[in-house]
């Protein structure tokens, strides 16, 4: 039983990527999302789940993902990871062939040194997807999104995310509604202070949101 973390950043329009890269490079952000995807208490780790390529859209000399647990999910049985990146133990990284033997795994504590702290889902499209469509009743649910709007410039994407803000069957309206948390919420849930209201990094302008469940 587990609560997922999604973290991404998205425009307005909910793109994410393009041309199997992220469509900006934004350090400032980038920085957020490596010290929140790596803040955890003295002896635990987080885990960081992702799809295949996402794990080959991250710099390679980036990964592993440094102090995380690196989980990378493929269908492909036949697929292996570079073996520069297979196993520093700094940054531990198990290859799965589903979401759930991913999930099944990191709920096993025999598998790793340290406990998991927090699991997060840092995509790409399709395990946001896949992860959002878990509903509230499954052993392993998102209740938690942590989204950097990018509000502009427009830019050209071709992948997105789903518009979870606007997911309006009867289950999320009746008891899965996303809100908006606070500023003081996202800052105390991360650890650390986050600059509020909108951002400007070379001319590209973005906000840090916490949405819950
Ligand atoms: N979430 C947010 N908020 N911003 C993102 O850019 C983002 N990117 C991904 C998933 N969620 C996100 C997936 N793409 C690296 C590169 C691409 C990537 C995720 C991570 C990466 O190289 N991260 C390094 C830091 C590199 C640096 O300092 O420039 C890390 O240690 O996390």
């Amino acid at each position: 039983m587990s609560r997922l973390t999604l973290i991404v950043a998205a425009t307005l329009e909910n793109g994410i990527g393009q041309n199997s890269t992220l469509p900006w490079r934004l350090p400032k952000e980038m920085a957020y999302f490596a010290r929140t995807t790596s803040n955890a208490p003295e002896g635990k780790r987080n885990a960081v789940v992702m799809g295949r390529n996402t794990w080959e859209s991250i710099p390679p000399k980036f990964r592993p993902l440094k102090n995380r647990v690196n989980v990378v999910i493929t269908r492909n049985r036949d697929y292996h990871l570079d073996p520069q990146s297979s196993s520093t133990s700094n940054a531990p990284t198990h290859l799965c062939t589903s979401l759930e033997s991913a999930l099944s795994l990191l709920s096993n504590p025999t598998k790793f040194e340290k406990p998991i702290h927090r699991i997060f889902i840092i995509g790409g499209a399709t395990l946001y997807n896949e992860t959002l469509s878990l509903p509230p009743s499954a052993p392993s649910f998102v209740d938690r999104i942590l989204l950097t709007r990018i509000h502009s410039p427009t830019f050209k994407c071709d992948t997105f995310m789903p518009d979870f803000q606007n997911q309006d069957d009867m289950e999320n309206r009746q008891q899965s509604r996303w809100k908006k948390a606070s500023h003081a919420e996202l800052q105390e849930w991360v650890g650390f202070d986050v600059p509020e209201g909108m951002q400007e990094e070379k001319e590209i302008q973005y906000e840090f949101q916490m949405w819950v469940r």
